[in-house]
């Protein structure tokens, strides 16, 4: 529907991802551009868990996962990118000079470097180099809820969010169109080669111009086994509220996972075609951003375990 746009963006890191949208979206421009240019402000920070700054694999390496999708079901997706500053851009370069949706690893980065992409050099931010390093001591996979890694990273960078992690962003324009982004480094230590959620259309992000768009954060392996954005999208089709689906979706993970949900954070948020928005999470500590006007304001999530 036609009317004011709307931002919503999981966690604090948000915040400044919504500031960058809302430069697009003010001024009456485009959703597209807004998720593109939104998430890219995520991916340029030093954070622990999207972009370049990003915590490695357990070989090391950073490896980036994106999607984005626009107003008519176009899509563009990246998996397993290495030494590329904008996944999020190299997505929708694949979903508007290719037939593809998705690239993965060494085909990915062939692809964005054959665009005009700058190859990045391969090393790891010093905060990263620090966690890995700590991380080596144990060889631990453990992901912690809500920061798989916020004990091993303890200083986040000056002025920047501390506590951030995949960024997902949902926008509707002025015109009314929507649109969706995601872009993270994925679990930090994670098997080489593992790709999560947020790249997979349908689970980490979906968009139907109909009905609306939703996208998940959290542990991407049980996001996927239940098509997380997609399911919450389809919910909303059957008349629930942005809100209600996401609750729905999450009691639905929690039912699957049994005694486990205990043990992993999964947070949805939607936002629909009349430009009404939702959150919800499993377990406490999930916030997300919105924004309706210049000024993002963070929000705590509902959850679901008390
Ligand atoms: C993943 N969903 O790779 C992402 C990471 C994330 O909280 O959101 N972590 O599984």
């Amino acid at each position: 529907a036609k009317g004011r746009p709307v931002v919503i963006s999981t966690w604090d890191a948000g915040l400044n991802a919504n500031r960058g949208a809302w430069k697009i979206l003010g001024p009456g421009g485009y959703a597209l551009d807004a998720v593109e240019a939104g998430v890219m402000v995520t991916e340029a920070e030093q954070s622990c868990c999207v972009g370049l700054g990003g915590n490695p694999d357990r070989d090391g390496i950073v490896t980036l996962d994106a999607c984005i999708m626009d107003d008519q079901y176009n899509c563009g997706s990246v998996a397993a990118l290495e030494r590329i500053r904008h996944p999020v851009s190299v997505a929708r370069r694949l979903m508007e000079r290719t037939p593809h949706v998705m690239l993965v690893g060494a085909g990915a980065q062939q692809f964005a470097v054959a665009q005009g992409f700058a190859l990045e050099p391969a090393q790891l931010s010093a905060d990263a180099e620090r966690a890995y390093k700590e991380w080596l001591k144990t060889s631990q996979y453990q992901p912690v809820i809500n920061i798989e890694n916020s004990k091993s990273r303890p200083t986040g960078p000056v002025g920047g969010p501390q506590n951030h992690d995949t960024i997902a962003m949902l926008a509707i324009d002025a015109q009314g169109r929507l649109s969706g982004s995601c872009t993270t480094s994925g679990m930090g230590f994670k098997m080489r080669g593992r790709v999560g959620d947020s790249p997979i259309i349908g689970a980490g992000l979906f968009v139907d111009p109909t009905v609306g768009a939703a996208a998940a954060t959290g542990q991407g392996e049980d996001v996927i086994r239940m098509a997380g954005a997609h399911t919450v999208v389809e919910l909303m089709r059957q008349g629930r509220s942005p809100q209600a689906a996401c609750r729905e979706a999450v009691a639905r993970i929690a039912a699957i996972k049994g005694a486990k949900a205990k043990d992993i954070q999964v947070a949805f948020i939607a936002l629909n075609a009349q430009g009404q928005t939702g959150s919800f999470a499993l377990q406490k500590g999930f916030s997300y951003s919105l924004s309706t006007t210049d000024m993002p304001v963070l929000h705590n999530s509902e959850f679901l375990l008390k």
